[in-house]
Parts: C-alpha cells; sequence; structure tokens
C-alpha cells in the first residue's frame, strides 16, 4: 500500500475562508444547474452560457482570452469572442451545418481553435476537436468513426488529412479564409441554436485496452458538471487569470481549458507552441496567472530545472490543480517549498465528463491521495463481484451513477458502453485504488493495459496495429514501462519477420513510422527485438502483462 503518512496541512485562511464541510453537506446537483442561466429555460446551449451570456449580463469588455505564442500576444474581451463564435457560425450556417451533426476542429493551441469549437456548439452541432499532433491515421480513424461532415482546419494541419479516405467529409474550412472574410454582422441575426440538455456537445475520442479509440460522447447538460466544479474546485473569482496547459483535443483542455473557466466568466490564457521551462515561468509572470492547472509530468519537468524559477516573479499564482496521472508527494513537497503553493491533485476521466475526485481548495491535502470525492459524487471501491470493500481495501474504483458530466454513449458502440455499467447502479472506471477512513483516495494503478504517459491515455492495440503494418514487423507487444519523468513510457516488444536483422537504423525506422503515421505521444520509445513474444496458450493472444512484469522486474534489479 502507498498510503502516504506525511500530510502538508492546509494553509489556514490563507486565500480561501469558503466552509467547504457546509457546502458538502448541502450540496445538491440542482445548486449547479442553477448557476446557469438556462436554467430558467426548458432549452440549453452551453457555448451560449460560456461566451455570451457574459455579454448580455454586461461583462462585454472584459478580457476572455489571452494567446500568448513565442512573442506573439492577442486578448479578446468575451464581446469580440461573441463576435467571433457568430462569425465562425454564421459560416458554418452557410455551409449547411445543422444540429447534431458532428463538425471536427484540427488546429494548433490559438484563440481560432477555441473560437471554432464554441461555434460549432452554438450551431448545435457536436464539436469534434483532434489533438494537433494526430498523424493521418489518427485524424482519419476519428472523422470516419463518427461520420464527420465538416472540419475546420488550417493550411499546415491539413496536410495530415487524408480527405480521399474520409467519404462522409464534405467541406473543409480553412481558418486562413475564415479569418479573412469581413465580420458582418447582420442586426437580429442569432445564431444560437437552443438544444435539449441531452443533445450532444462535444465528442472526445479515447484510447483504452483494444480496439482504436472510442468517441466518448457528452451532452449539454455537463455544463452543469462544468461550472459548478470550475467554481469550488478551480475555485475560479472573478478577477482570476486562468491557465490551463492541456490542448482542447483532450478532455482536460475542451472541460478545463475552455468550458469550465469560461463559464465562471475567468479570463483564460491560451498558450502556443512547445513546452519549455522558460516559456512557462515568463508567462506566468507576465501574464499574472492566478490559476494554474497542469500535469505531473509538467510540474516534474520544472523540478529538474532545479533553481530556474527563482528567476521569475511568481507570486501571482494562488491555486493549482493537476490531473491525468499519479501526483508524486516529491511534487507536492517541491511545490509547497519552492513555489509556496500547493498542488491539489484531481481524479477524473473523458467519460466522466468532469471532476470527481478533488482537492477543494484549503481543505487537507494528503500526498499520495488524489483526494476526497466531489460533493454529490459518491465513490465506492468494488470486488470483482461488485461488492463494496472495506476502507483500505484495493479494488476496481467505481462511482455511482448517475452525474451531470457521465457521457452521454460511446458512438456507435452500445456494448462498450454497456461495459462501464456492468454493476448495477455503477460506473466503472477501469482504474484500481484503495479508500481511508477520511474518504481519501489512492490510485493503485490501472486494472487493464492502458498505457498513460505523461497524462496521455495510449491504447496499447493501436500502437500494435501500426508496428506491424511496418514490413520488417512480425508480432508486436505494448505496454507502459516505468518511467520517473512521464509516469510510464511506451515500450514495444517486437519479433521481426525473416530476412531482417535487428539493427539500430531499422528499429529507428520502425520507430518514426509509427511517428509518422499515427502521433508522436504513441510512438514507442522503446522497442526491443525478441526471438518470441509470450502468448496464453489456449487463445495465442499475446501476454503484454507478462512484459510489464519483465520490465518492472528489470528495474527493480537496477535499483538494488
Ligand atoms: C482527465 C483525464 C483518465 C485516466 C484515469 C487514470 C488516469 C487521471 C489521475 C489519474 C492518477 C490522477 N488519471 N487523473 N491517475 N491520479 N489524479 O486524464 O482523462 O485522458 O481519459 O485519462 O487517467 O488512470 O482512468 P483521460
Amino acid at each position: 500500500m502507498s498510503q502516504a503518512t506525511t500530510h502538508i496541512e492546509t494553509i489556514e485562511g490563507e486565500y480561501n475562508l469558503n466552509n467547504y464541510d457546509e457546502i458538502r453537506e448541502n450540496f445538491d446537483w440542482s445548486d449547479a444547474k442553477a448557476l446557469l442561466s438556462a436554467a430558467k429555460t426548458g432549452k440549453i446551449n452551453a457555448a451560449y452560457e460560456t461566451i455570451d451570456r457574459h455579454v448580455d449580463e454586461g461583462y462585454g469588455d472584459k478580457i476572455a482570452l489571452h494567446y500568448i505564442n513565442e512573442g506573439e500576444k492577442r486578448s479578446y474581451t468575451f464581446k469580440e469572442v461573441k463576435d467571433q463564435t457568430d462569425h465562425y457560425a454564421r459560416i458554418l450556417k452557410r455551409h449547411g451545418v445543422t444540429r447534431g451533426d458532428r463538425v471536427f476542429v484540427f488546429l494548433p493551441k490559438t484563440p481560432e481553435c477555441y473560437i471554432a469549437i464554441l461555434a460549432v456548439i452554438k450551431v448545435g452541432a457536436i464539436a469534434g476537436p483532434l489533438f494537433e499532433a494526430f498523424m493521418e491515421d489518427a485524424v482519419r480513424d476519428r472523422i470516419n468513426d463518427c461520420d464527420g461532415t465538416l472540419l475546420i482546419t488550417d493550411q499546415q494541419l491539413v496536410k495530415r488529412v487524408p480527405k480521399k479516405d474520409i467519404p462522409s467529409l464534405e467541406t473543409t474550412l480553412f481558418v486562413e479564409d475564415i479569418e479573412k472574410e469581413p465580420l458582418q454582422p447582420v442586426d437580429g441575426d442569432d445564431y444560437v441554436e437552443w438544444v435539449d440538455w441531452e443533445d450532444g456537445l462535444i465528442i472526445h475520442y479515447t484510447s483504452g485496452s483494444t480496439g482504436k479509440p472510442k468517441g466518448v460522447l457528452h451532452a449539454h447538460r455537463a455544463a452543469q458538471h462544468h461550472i459548478v466544479t470550475g467554481k469550488w474546485v478551480l475555485d475560479i473569482k472573478d478577477d482570476d487569470v486562468y491557465w490551463c496547459t492541456s490542448h482542447p483535443g483532450w478532455v482536460t483542455g475542451s472541460v478545463y481549458g475552455l468550458f469550465a473557466p469560461l463559464l465562471n466568466r475567468a479570463t483564460v490564457v491560451i498558450q502556443g507552441g512547445r513546452f519549455s521551462a522558460e516559456n512557462w515561468y515568463s508567462l506566468i509572470e507576465e501574464l499574472g496567472v492566478t490559476i494554474w492547472y497542469s500535469a505531473p509530468t509538467a510540474f516534474r519537468m520544472l523540478l529538474s530545472k532545479g533553481d530556474l524559477y527563482k528567476d521569475y516573479d511568481l507570486s501571482s499564482v494562488r491555486h493549482v490543480l493537476s490531473v491525468g496521472e499519479p501526483l508524486n508527494p516529491e511534487v507536492i513537497q517541491w511545490a509547497w517549498n519552492s513555489l509556496n503553493v500547493r498542488i491539489h491533485d484531481t481524479w477524473w476521466m473523458t467519460e466522466t465528463g468532469g471532476h470527481l475526485i478533488v482537492n477543494l481548495p484549503a481543505e487537507k491535502i494528503k500526498p499520495g491521495s488524489m483526494g476526497r470525492s466531489f460533493p454529490g459524487i459518491q465513490v465506492g471501491i468494488l470486488d470483482e463481484e461488485g461488492n463494496e470493500l472495506p476502507h483500505g481495501e484495493v479494488g476496481q474504483l467505481a462511482v455511482r451513477t448517475p452525474w451531470p458530466g457521465l457521457m452521454k454513449e460511446i458512438w456507435g458502440n452500445q456494448d462498450k458502453f454497456k461495459s462501464y455499467f456492468q454493476y448495477k447502479g455503477w460506473y466503472i472506471s477501469g482504474d484500481l485504488a484503495l479508500q481511508d477512513e477520511e474518504g481519501y483516495v489512492f490510485f493503485q494503478g490501472r486494472n487493464d493495459d492502458m498505457i498513460n504517459s505523461a497524462g496521455e491515455r495510449i491504447g496499447p492495440f493501436e500502437v500494435e496495429s501500426k508496428l506491424i503494418e511496418h514490413t520488417a514487423v512480425e508480432e508486436a507487444g505494448v505496454i507502459g514501462k516505468p518511467d520517473e519523468l512521464r509516469g510510464e513510457l511506451v515500450k514495444a516488444f517486437i519479433t521481426l519477420r525473416s530476412g531482417y536483422q535487428e539493427s539500430e537504423q531499422l528499429l529507428e525506422e520502425i520507430r518514426l513510422y509509427v511517428r509518422k503515421n499515427l502521433s508522436a505521444h504513441a510512438a514507442p520509445r522503446e522497442i526491443e527485438v525478441m526471438d518470441e513474444l509470450p502468448k496464453t496458450k489456449i487463445s495465442g493472444k499475446i501476454l503484454r502483462r507478462q512484459l510489464k512484469a519483465l520490465e518492472i522486474e528489470r528495474a527493480n534489479k537496477v535499483k538494488n
């Protein structure tokens, strides 16, 4: 058991005087709904709630977005974002986009990416944001799976869109062209399509341990979950400058990079370009970031830069959060000692649509734990029969259904959808965990073969499929190898076809093949050639668990 005994206690009254005991006690999801203006009407539009509403309520001049990328800096007020989303919406409508259509957005982390997503939602269509590093296969599989009809991209990324293999795709729009068109607001024009709470909002493709990525569809009702967790977990107040480092192609980037902060009228920072400790620290200093949401790998990268933080004034930061992978106590300790902040871990998944296990500001943090269930959420640790286990025992991490952010469906895959709900009244996460007497939950790993590298979900099957497409590869088994910086790194065990000789050059070629066709983050960092892969006797399936055990055994040998 990895239960930690040392606590960093609360910073009593430092910045947050909310009475969380009272909040936990009195919480009701109807309070979350009441935060939305749509609560008063039968219909909703999450894009309206996110942007237009604030303009209607008199905050049009407030800064909604700051964009910063290698010296380039732009800012947009809520009114400007509204006008821009109207502009995009007008063009989408001109191209015949209607309620329920799947419209993909394949753009780098720029204001146009955020605006495009919001415009799609505004006209009642379902937004399909794609991560900017995706290569041809990843793009094709996703758009094909849900028959996307329109794509918003740019002249660079379109090179990775194999249009001829995507029959449903009728229209491709380029931001360069959209931006060139004059903004022509027609008085009285309104592009907001009022939809039902159950209507589709956004579709995120995410990996599991088998098969291709699945399309997790969320409904507009999730806005209740977004707004209330933005208020209590992100702790957004009116003068906050909020920065989430994730791209909206990942669920953290859409829910907590876009919806939750803007629903709460925060000023949101969008940082373009790659990670660099210097750029990150200077961004915080320059824009006066107050709330910062990132991932353990990023924090570990900053930690590895030693005293660099001392060169910057980071005193604006008052609240820091983490998600996506286990947050090690060392990192919490580092942030506490060097940056003088606590890192608040949060646990949730693409499928859950919003935070479920959290550390509320000013509540006690137990390093090593992911926190406690959000008010209104009940966590259970279940055995293999679906019975609840006592405190301290490791089992399947489950959550009582339903809650507003919970996915609506897995696109075109009822069986997969049902597999999350095999025990009546519970959602099964696929994670293993234990819970202590105070309700703190301690992550113990995955219950399947899914890989988590730098907080990103990678399906071994997808990588294996790509590997065996290479002419030299006979068979492949892909696992997450424990790694200090990234949590896990993608490691492939392969056998070679006869006639091929192992060489550095060949392995590099295979690696680049996956990188070029699938994506950089899924490409194996290590490839090991074996004479034979371990397999089950009966079905001949590759035993990933055995490969993983081998790696863990090797790592332990090095340590001892
Ligand atoms: C939001 C997001 C979900 C999986 C999840 C778990 C892992 C997420 C974590 C964490 C340890 C945390 N995970 N948060 N593990 N501590 N605080 O990450 O969604 O990409 O769908 O990944 O990530 O294994 O099941 P997603």
